[in-house]
Order: C-alpha cells, then sequence, then structure tokens
C-alpha cells in the first residue's frame, strides 16, 4: 500500500485508490484519535486573506518561495515581510472562525492558520497529521512545505508527515477557505451557515513504522452468531507479513489474523454478542494489536434490513421516532465539534421520545456518531448533495463520490448507523437519476451492510393528496419524504386530510416537515412565527402521518433553531432558521409536546 504523501496533492485521482472492492478501506487511519497521537487544538496563530496575497504573487501566480506557508520572519531590520504569524491575532481550534470574531461573521474566503509544536522524532515511528474537517478547502504545510490538499467540509482527512517534520521545534500551516462555488459539494446554494476554518479535532497520529491503518468488525451480514474481523496494513513494509491479534474479550473471542502479502488479512469468529438495540446499545470492548500498538474500540453488533415496507431492526420491525439535527453547538455559538455538544444535543433528542436523529445535510463529526453508538440512537448520516449540485458535471461527481467514501470509511463500524443518505431534496431530471443512482452503487459497494436513502421533495399531487412518484427510489432501500404542509404551502388544517400514495413497495421516512417559530412569541394558531402556529402544524401533520401505511418513521425538521443566511427577518429571525422545536438556547415551544405526544403513543404501541 502506497504511502500517503504520494497520493496527498491529487486529492481526484486518490478517489479511486481510495477504498479498494474487497471492502478494505485504504489512506484513512481508523479510529485516529484512539492512536498515540499529540493533539494540535488550542490557540494557533491566524491571518485573514481575503486576496490571497499569500498564496498568488502580484501576477496572480502561486508563489513559489514567498507565500504565508513559509511562515517566515525577519532576520534583519531591512528584512520586508509584510506578514507574521508570531504577532498576528489568536483563533481557537477546534472552531468556526464566524462566531470567534465578529468581523469573520460573514467572512467567506481564506484564512491561514499556522501551529508550532514540538516533536520527539523516533526513527521507528510514522507521523501522520488527522484533521477532522476544515470547511472548505484545506492545504496543509509542515516546515514550509506542502504536504496536501482536501476538499470537503465534513470529512475527516490525513496525510503523512514523516519525511516532513524534524526532532525538535516544527511548524504547521493550513490555508482554510470556505469560498462557495457552483462546482462543490454542496454548491453555493444552501439554508445553513457556512462556517468556516478548522472546525474539529488536529491531531498528528504517532504509529509503528508498519501499523494497523484499516479494520471492520461487524457481524457476518445477517448472521448474528459470527463476527467477521478485517485488518489492513500501512507504512514502511505492509508486505512483511505477519499477524494482528483482534480480542473481544467479553464474547470470549481471541483471534490471531495471519497477513497476506498485501498486509491485509480476515478471520471469522463464532460468538452470540447482545444484539446493540436503542433501548439496550451494548458495546463490546474490541482491541487489536499490532507491532506494539493496541488499538482500542467500542463496537456494537446489530443488523438492519428492509422487507417490503417494513424497516427490520435485529430481525423486528421498527418504527424510527426521529429528529433532524444540524452540527451546532447547544453550549456555545458556532459549530458542535466536542463531547458535551453531542451528548447534550442527543440528550435533548431522547427526551423528545426519539431512538433515531437525522444528522443533517453532511457528515457530522466522529464525537457524535459514537456518542449516538454509546447513547443508543439510531443515525441517518449524509453527504451535502444538496439541491442543486451540478450534477452533469464528472468532476462534481467525484467530489461526491469522495465525500461519501470518506463518510463511510470513517463511520462503517458504528452500530448506530443503519441508513446513508444521499442526498437532500434534489430535482428530478435525467443527470441527477444517473449521478445519485451511481452513488447509491458506491455506497452498496463499500458497505453492503447498511440501508440507502434521500430525501426527496418531488411528490405529486392526485385528487385526495400526494404520491411518492420518482425514478430515483429504484436506487433507495428507504424513501426519504422531505413535505412542508401547513408552512410553504397549505394550511395547517388541511394536512390532516392528506392521503399518502406510493408507487413503490418500500418503507417511507417522512425526513422533513416543520414550521417556523420565535419562542416566547404567542398568539393566534393562523399568525406565522407563533409557538401556537408551529404547534397546529404539528399537529395536522402528525395526523397526516398517522394515515401514512408505509411510515416507518419521521425526523421532523429540526431539533433546534440553527443559523442560516437566507432567513434576514428582523426581530423573527435574524438569520435563525426558527424551525427549531427548542430555541437556539433549548428553551422548548409547544410543537416540542405534541411531537413528545406522539412519540410516547408509538413507543408504547410498539412495546
Ligand atoms: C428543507 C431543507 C432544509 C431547510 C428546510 C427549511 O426542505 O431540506 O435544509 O432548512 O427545508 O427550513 O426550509
Amino acid at each position: 500500500m502506497s504511502f500517503k504523501r504520494f497520493l496527498s496533492t491529487a486529492s481526484l485521482v486518490c478517489t479511486a485508490l481510495f477504498a479498494s472492492a474487497n471492502g478494505f478501506a485504504i489512506d484513512y487511519v481508523q479510529n485516529a484519535l484512539a492512536r498515540e497521537n499529540i493533539s494540535l487544538n488550542g490557540q494557533w496563530n491566524r491571518i485573514i486573506d481575503p486576496y490571497e496575497n499569500g498564496y498568488y504573487n502580484h501576477r496572480y501566480q502561486p508563489h513559489t518561495t514567498e507565500g504565508y506557508f513559509k511562515n517566515a520572519q525577519m532576520k534583519t531590520p531591512s528584512d520586508l515581510i509584510e506578514y507574521n504569524f508570531a504577532t498576528a491575532d489568536k483563533i481557537q481550534v477546534p472552531g468556526d472562525w464566524n462566531t470567534q470574531e465578529e468581523q469573520l461573521f460573514l467572512y467567506e474566503g481564506t484564512v491561514w492558520y499556522q501551529k508550532d509544536f514540538a516533536l520527539t522524532k523516533q526513527a521507528d515511528k510514522r507521523y501522520i497529521v488527522h484533521f477532522g474537517a476544515v470547511n472548505y478547502q484545506a492545504m496543509v504545510y509542515i516546515n514550509g512545505v506542502k504536504v496536501g490538499s482536501h476538499e470537503g467540509g465534513f470529512t475527516s482527512f490525513q496525510f503523512d508527515i514523516t519525511d516532513y517534520v524534524k526532532q525538535g521545534e516544527n511548524s504547521i500551516v493550513v490555508k482554510a477557505d470556505n469560498r462557495r462555488e457552483r462546482n462543490q459539494i454542496p454548491t453555493v446554494n444552501t439554508d445553513w451557515w457556512n462556517y468556516g476554518g478548522i472546525t474539529r479535532s488536529v491531531a498528528i497520529l504517532e504509529l509503528p513504522a508498519t501499523y494497523v491503518e484499516d479494520y471492520t468488525v461487524q457481524l457476518s451480514g445477517s448472521d448474528t452468531t459470527a463476527i467477521v474481523a478485517k485488518v489492513a496494513l500501512a507504512g514502511s513494509n505492509v508486505k512483511q507479513g505477519g499477524s494482528v491479534k483482534v480480542s473481544i474479550p467479553e464474547l470470549n473471542i481471541q483471534e490471531v489474523i495471519t497477513l497476506n502479502k498485501k498486509g491485509e488479512g480476515q478471520i471469522t469468529a463464532k460468538a452470540n454478542p447482545q444484539l446493540w438495540t436503542p433501548e439496550a446499545p451494548k458495546l463490546y470492548d474490541v482491541t487489536i494489536a499490532f507491532n506494539g500498538e493496541l488499538i482500542r474500540d467500542r463496537i456494537g453488533f446489530r443488523t438492519i434490513a428492509v422487507d417490503g415496507e417494513d424497516i427490520l431492526l435485529n430481525g423486528k420491525s421498527v418504527f424510527l421516532r426521529g429528529i433532524s439535527i444540524h452540527e451546532e453547538s447547544p453550549l456555545h455559538d458556532g459549530r458542535a465539534w466536542n463531547e458535551d455538544d453531542a451528548r447534550t444535543l442527543l440528550r435533548w433528542a431522547k427526551e423528545l421520545g426519539c431512538n433515531f436523529v437525522r444528522l443533517a445535510h453532511y457528515p457530522h463529526n466522529e464525537t457524535m456518531v459514537k456518542m449516538a453508538d454509546e447513547m443508543g440512537l439510531l443515525v441517518w448520516s449524509e453527504i451535502p448533495v444538496y439541491w442543486t449540485v451540478m450534477f452533469e458535471d464528472k468532476a462534481v461527481y467525484a467530489k461526491a463520490e469522495k465525500q461519501l467514501t470518506e463518510m463511510i470509511t470513517r463511520d462503517k463500524n458504528r452500530a448506530s448507523i443503519i441508513l446513508w443518505s444521499m442526498a437532500n431534496e434534489t430535482p428530478s431530471h435525467k443527470a441527477r437519476l444517473t449521478f445519485i443512482t451511481k452513488l447509491a452503487k458506491k455506497a452498496r459497494s463499500l458497505d453492503d451492510t447498511r440501508l440507502i436513502t434521500a430525501a426527496m421533495d418531488t411528490q405529486g399531487n392526485t385528487a385526495n393528496g400526494k404520491i411518492i412518484d420518482d425514478p430515483l427510489v429504484a436506487a433507495m432501500d428507504v424513501i426519504g419524504v422531505n413535505s412542508y404542509c401547513g408552512w410553504y404551502g397549505g394550511t395547517p388544517e388541511s394536512c390532516g386530510n392528506i392521503l399518502w400514495e406510493s408507487k413503490y413497495n418500500k418503507p417511507v421516512i417522512v425526513s422533513e416537515f416543520g414550521a417556523g417559530a420565535l419562542q416566547g412569541l404567542h398568539g393566534d394558531k393562523d399568525e406565522r412565527w407563533t409557538e401556537e402556529y408551529q404547534a397546529s402544524v404539528y399537529e395536522h401533520n402528525i395526523a397526516m402521518l398517522e394515515k401514512m401505511t408505509a411510515l416507518r418513521g419521521a425526523t421532523p425538521w429540526i431539533l433546534k433553531d440553527f443559523r442560516s443566511p437566507r432567513r434576514p427577518l428582523p426581530d423573527i429571525q435574524d438569520f435563525w432558521n426558527r424551525k427549531g422545536l427548542l430555541s437556539e438556547q433549548g428553551i422548548r415551544k409547544k410543537a416540542w409536546y405534541l411531537l413528545n405526544a406522539y412519540y410516547s403513543k408509538k413507543e408504547e404501541s410498539s412495546n
């Protein structure tokens, strides 16, 4: 297996190499922050660079010797260097820049980050820099030399920096650029804040010269009596062979995987694990030992399948009592990233009566999905193929596929995740059908143990209501329906009479409905923005749900008010999308109680 540095600058070329067909993903160190590592979280120096002076010269050619990535310092009083990281303002990492400095609230462009770090470099180690996420483009330099670039604001990435770091003091520079462009995933037009910067944790992994890069420990398909463990090496000498020890002590599993010439191997062990459910989210301690490294994980085992209109969790039909969530902190302004954020958001979901969350509209941080594993919430995980991406463009497709691959590679061992979502509210036409069908096929080739879905707003009208009729459904296991009766069309009272038809024998999740309300604003139930209006929309949409025969779940929009530049209405929105059941401070609105009551009823009837 090749070292990351050979792949690092050609991210699109990497795509093809990212995962091989046999399920061994490559070039991503699995469970990165559970490895020996040096955290680079904390204060970094930052330079705001709206004209990209630090990258281009006055002829608009990329700098080769003088860019900000050199982190140059004046040596004599006559030197001319028009930037200085050492005396620049500081910024906290992880953290979006928008909520750290007022002048960056609406900023879209480049900010340079720099940090010094000390390293005791050991000859028999490999050093990999890991980023949880940088929105949207990142270029990474170690001691003035570029080690790689990454596109996509919500997935983790890594570069092998062994040959670039030295004993003692080192410097890392990151150029982060959150400019929106038509040919990106997502594209220019969304309904969430374009938080920029290094939004998730950064660390330098310190690994053995040859190390276990990837592993999958999962049930053997639908067989609940066998666990398959796969491992793949990377590093200096993957061909060395040898063996990897995999243990799950509580299941009496202690297996030795003999590696082939490619540094890969797998075993199947007989076992009878207690299956993971939201009610009893049993996780097993798993250890993987090789070359002096002991990797610890906590993994749950469960099956998920569809049968006609049913979703079967561990063979039993389940109703997904869900809520949609954006990755915004419940505890401070801006992006969520840490354990407290995750625990609070998921606790609120549990208090609402949920067994399921839709992590919209992009892959959330790894802490969030690990917390869902622990707390017992099933997860819908999504890539930001949102609204009007350039479906005709092959390069854009490659970007979407890369994000999909990165999402699945990082999270394939998480029991909580049952659904990979390919897209949200995309317009129905041929190029979109080809694009998303291909994505779904790719997802299945990477992971055939989970279900594929997409949220769709392409329903047609009938005399009595609505019909699900979209050729994209053919590529899906579960149909996601977004429908805003009582808000973007119709009166709240009209919603309860809507009858839904489906042309397909597949389960349906109403993946969005909702209405805006300013918490604390009261009035008549047909007065927009009041809690009463929102509650009325919920009351009548719930009545509608109760008549949907194929309905197997719902994730109303949304747990908490979230920031959106599309929402300027003074004194009501002020750049907040107000469709939360909770205010941005977590205060419950009336509609919360209606959904809570509906879910209590659903839970009782499922027992
Ligand atoms: C939608 C989108 C979601 C928006 C929401 C809204 O259909 O999927 O991203 O935020 O509607 O509030 O309009």
